[in-house]
């Protein structure tokens, strides 16, 4: 109730009521105009137990000035292994408004207010994730839905973090770790993703080790916590690390 007052824009019309029209046009000057669109999806917007209290536009979600106040939504990020266990990369577009041109894992983006990708529950919501999963698999890499069925995805834990961008932008989520192991064809979208790479964990290691290269600070915090760790256990032993109900606060 307390988050609702301070943030009106909430379970209101996707316009904040906060903003005038002209600032809102404004602070999507010179973006793509594509991202500008996918910025009128609906986020889930939860406590800081992971309860949905709401929802509001991905731009409003990821306004700084919201972040600031405290707003806090449903995220995942997805992790891709090929049959030897190489995980794939992706670099993100020039055209992002968050984080572009940056190496991370193999997809991100959030479960959206909408049939089958809500929930209140745990259960619920790690059925939401792997459904937005599916849905952006397809969306930034060309993944068909066949070659990564539901059953595939290994839900292992939630991460609540929070990182600008660029002053104007950020994250702050809790983030749900969905693994899976599975061989795929790519057709990547040009507008979501400049560049993609299959890596081993020393490959890996010594991209987090190169100046030249960017990573995004989710995926870092990711790599400097588990991702080694859980990758060891890949095949079989994933079963102690999975489900895990306590959220991680990073
Ligand atoms: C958002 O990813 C999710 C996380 C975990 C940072 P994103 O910016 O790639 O989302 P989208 O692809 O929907 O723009
Ligand atoms: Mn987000």
């Amino acid at each position: 109730q307390h988050i609702l007052r301070l943030f009106p824009e909430i379970n209101t019309s996707l316009a904040t009521q906060t903003r005038s029209a002209t600032q809102d046009h404004d602070d999507m000057k010179g973006y793509d105009e594509e991202q500008i669109r996918l910025m009128d999806e609906v986020c889930i917007v939860l406590d800081d137990q992971d309860q949905p209290i709401g929802s509001a536009s991905k731009k409003v979600c990821h306004l700084m000035e919201n972040i600031n106040r405290g707003l806090l939504h449903r995220a995942f990020s997805c992790f891709l292994f090929d049959s030897q266990n190489r995980l794939l990369l992706q670099q993100r577009a020039s055209e992002k408004i968050t984080f572009p041109d940056m190496w991370t894992n193999t997809c991100c983006s959030h479960p959206l207010g909408i049939p089958g990708e809500t929930g209140a529950t745990l259960s619920a919501a790690i059925s939401g994730v792997k459904r937005a999963a599916i849905r952006k698999l397809d969306h930034e890499l060309g993944i068909k839905a066949t070659q990564v069925p539901y059953e595939k995805f290994d839900f292992l834990t939630r991460i609540h973090y929070k990182a600008p961008s660029d002053g104007k932008w950020g994250e702050h989520e809790i983030d749900y770790i969905l693994f899976i192991k599975t061989d795929v064809d790519l057709d990547v979208n040009p507008n979501e993703v400049s560049d993609t790479r299959y890596v081993s964990q020393s490959e890996l290691r010594r991209m987090l080790k190169d100046e030249s290269l960017k990573f995004t600070p989710w995926f870092k915090l990711i790599c400097q916590s588990m991702i080694f760790e859980w990758w060891d256990h890949l095949d079989g032993g994933l079963g102690k690390y999975m489900e895990e109900r306590e959220i991680r606060r990073m």
